[in-house]
């Protein structure tokens, strides 16, 4: 018998030629991001955030970014409670996201930013010595050296 003669190997090679070919799917990884604010739509079903809103809280900041990069609360537009959004916080005035008084002179980052136009990363704006918020509570001027 000449198939006899043939190794293992070319018989299921033969079985593999005559055979009918069924073709099977590699797995199907579902990673789907779909309003590519780079958190998964799985991930965001779990943390409660919109798969179909890139920003669920409307701070300016990604709810993927939120998660991965600043540690912000995506669900909630101001994680610090200072008054000021963490967008505003991260992207215009530079001051930490999650702390309500970045430098800490006691002066909130929002009361610097929009009552007494302090540099609410520096807490002697003025650098006369005494920090902005003991000038605020003092009666002087954290804006004027002589004040
Ligand atoms: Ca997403
Ligand atoms: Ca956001
Ligand atoms: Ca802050
Ligand atoms: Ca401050």
């Amino acid at each position: 018998m000449k198939v006899a003669l043939l190794s293992l190997f070319a018989l299921s090679t033969l079985a593999a030629c005559g055979g009918v070919v069924v073709h099977t799917p590699p797995p199907v990884v579902v990673v789907a991001d779909s309003d590519g604010d780079g958190l998964i739509d799985e991930d965001e079903y779990g943390i409660g955030t919109d798969p179909y809103d890139a920003d669920t809280d409307r701070d300016r900041l990604y709810d993927g970014e939120e998660w991965f990069e600043t540690d912000t609360d995506p669900l909630h537009p101001d994680s610090d409670g200072d008054g000021l959004s963490d967008g505003t916080e991260v992207l215009d005035v530079y001051t930490d996201p999650l702390s309500w008084d970045t430098d800490g002179d006691d002066l909130s980052d929002r009361e610097e930013v929009s009552v007494w136009y302090t540099d609410p990363t520096d807490v002697d704006t003025d650098d006369d010595g005494y920090s902005d918020g003991r000038e605020v509570a003092t009666g002087y001027d954290p804006l004027d050296w002589y004040a």
